[in-house]
């Protein structure tokens, strides 16, 4: 059996003048690493007092080696009435107030933070925030109100607060994104694999008390998740 003609070769048997060679190609860069998740729950913890601040946990996951999750801001101006962080005495909040308090931190550096007592801005900046590391912090909220303000803010009424995140990896430009608190999350936490607790209204309803003022004493969660690409 003959052999197929190369297409390099003429029938004749001699070579022509071309040659088959690879072909040089620019170097080639992974352009899209593995996407990001972040999220953070929002717990409302009033049990009467409103002086042991409401409690924030945030994670992230995913990203390219070396990723790092760099800065977090948590904003709570949104249409209707407005939560604020209720930081010192005076000023603006309802009932007590605690100020923001790290609880829990481990594996990375918080380089800075920032709350202006009133205000509906909460900022970090960090140092090897990694990957699957928790940040916990309490600060006390309280909600605009008429024709008073709300020494409770529930999830439902933190909901619509943006959370707003900067990464950093080498080779990569600083990316920030952000997304909105929702109240009813769970199936978006189930399907962000995050670690972060679920939503858990009903049963801290049950479990406390209620308030003095005939209210009941609320531990609404809510969340919000930041997908990044
Ligand atoms: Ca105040
Ligand atoms: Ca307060
Ligand atoms: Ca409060």
């Amino acid at each position: 059996m003959r052999a197929p003609e190369q297409p390099n070769q003429a029938s004749s048997g001699f070579r022509t003048g071309r040659i088959c060679r690879f072909e040089q190609i620019e170097q080639r860069w992974l352009l899209s690493a593995m996407p990001i998740q972040v999220g953070a729950v929002y717990l409302e913890t009033d049990i009467g007092a409103d002086n042991s601040g409401d409690i924030l946990e945030v994670t992230w996951e995913g990203g390219a080696p070396g990723t790092q999750l760099v800065g977090l801001t948590i904003d709570t101006d949104k249409i209707g009435d407005r939560p604020f962080f209720d930081t010192k005495s005076g000023g603006l909040g309802e009932s007590e107030y605690a100020d923001l308090q790290v609880l829990d931190n481990t594996g990375f550096s918080i380089v800075g933070s920032s709350v202006d007592d009133g205000g509906t801005t909460l900022t970090f900046t960090f140092s090897g925030f990694d990957a699957g590391e928790k940040l916990r912090f309490s600060v006390d909220v309280d909600e605009e109100g008429y024709p008073e303000n709300n020494a409770i803010a529930d999830g439902g009424e933190f909901a619509g607060s943006k959370l707003i995140a900067t990464f950093t990896a080498p080779h990569y430009h600083d990316e920030t994104d952000s997304d909105i608190f929702w109240n009813a999350y769970d199936a978006k936490l189930l399907e962000s694999e995050l670690n972060l607790p679920p939503r858990q209204a009903s049963h801290h309803r049950r479990a406390f008390p209620r308030r003095p003022d005939g209210r009941r004493h609320l531990r609404y969660a809510t969340n919000a998740l930041a997908d990044l690409d």
